[in-house]
């Protein structure tokens, strides 16, 4: 017995003095063209100049510009992103407040020297458009109005700068929402610079409720929220009768919304439609609807299955892939395009489907 327990000893004793000959290789150099915190051979002066990952967190690593300040001229830009952190108009889960910052966190990884698409080849973040984020516009959580108000000054202020591009005189804006109400404000904006435009409106509902059937008696205050958004931009004369929506899939009151829907311009593609058409097919009804007209691309994060996105506002059981939408809005190339939205993403949201 005592010799195995001393054999037994003896082989634990040995891993340590064996762990201290391990040795390792120098650190090898990690050559990233600016992705990566570079890292040279040992010896090497350490360069912290060329890395996406410094200052301050802007969206896909653009630059960022003040396009707000009170000053006549910045930089020029003919494609700005601009966070609007609102949340107040809903009636579900609120959070999407930081969403834009959520937005940020996630496009860390994207980077205009390595960001050609596998599929078209295409860079869109270094095309003809010189493109930067102008970070978020200041909105009050305490007052609805107010805070829209800001919001249409912002676009005002950023849609009215100079452009970079000779081709084109005004900016155009992707706002990252934020809840659905601050499309409102982009509409207004689009429309004062381009007339009346179609909405491709990618969405599990259909936000064109009319303020008058939401309960009754409801105040004109709390009429404008996420849900009825495109019924007032309709009433406001902002977009034209060839607008559609895609992924549609919440329920509704069918003959009075429906009816209400179809008065405010918008055709339906229906979430189910990608099963019977296909994205081609789908792809080609959209296109076809706005044919010669000027469109507004306004994206709700719950177009998609609560599968892909379960951290948004209202989400809805049954709706496309991550892939599907964006081959979807991959095949828009060709059609004109002004402004665009991307928003309810809740950050904090961890749950699946709220209705
Ligand atoms: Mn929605």
């Amino acid at each position: 017995m005592l010799s195995i327990r001393k054999a037994v000893a003896a082989i634990l004793l040995a891993v340590p003095v064996n762990a201290r000959e391990i040795t390792f290789p120098p650190v090898a150099a990690i050559d990233a063209r600016g992705g990566q915190v570079p890292l040279f051979g040992q010896g090497a002066p350490i360069d912290i100049s060329g890395s996406a990952y410094q200052g301050l967190t802007t969206f896909a690593n653009l630059p960022y510009v003040h396009c707000l300040s009170a000053e006549k001229n910045v930089d020029s830009f003919d494609i700005a992103f601009l966070g609007a952190p609102f949340d107040t108009g809903v009636t579900a889960r609120p959070g999407a407040r930081f969403g834009p910052t959520g937005i940020r966190w996630g496009s860390r990884r994207l980077d205009k020297d390595m960001g050609d698409s596998i599929y078209t080849g295409q860079n869109p973040l270094a095309d003809w458009a010189k493109v930067v984020d102008c970070g978020d516009a200041p909105l009050t959580f305490l007052d609805n109005t107010i805070a829209l108000k800001q919001l249409d000054k912002a676009h005002e202020v950023i849609s009215s700068r100079t452009t970079n591009s000779s081709d084109y005189t005004v900016p155009r804006i992707i706002t990252l929402g934020g809840d659905h109400t601050t499309t409102l404000s982009a509409l207004r904006s689009t429309f004062h610079h381009w007339g009346p435009v179609s909405v491709l409106h990618f969405d599990s509902h259909i936000d064109t409720w009319d303020p008058a059937v939401l309960g009754g008696g409801i105040s004109h205050y709390a009429g404008v929220n996420h849900g009825t958004f495109l019924h007032l931009a309709h009433e406001e004369g902002l977009i034209r009768n060839t607008s559609s929506h895609a992924g549609i899939r919440a329920p509704v009151k069918y003959s009075s919304d429906v009816k209400n829907d179809k008065r405010c311009g918008f055709d339906i593609v229906t979430a189910r439609d990608m099963d019977k058409l296909g994205v081609t097919g789908v792809i080609e009804k959209l296109k076809a609807h706005v044919k010669g007209t000027r469109v507004y691309v306004s994206v709700d994060i719950d177009v998609l299955d609560p599968a892909f996105a379960p951290a948004t506002g209202t989400a809805e059981p049954g709706g496309w892939s991550t892939r599907e939408l964006l081959t979807v809005l991959d095949g828009l190339e060709g059609i004109e395009i002004v402004g665009g939205d991307v928003g309810w993403f809740l950050l904090f949201a961890r749950s699946t489907c709220s209705s």
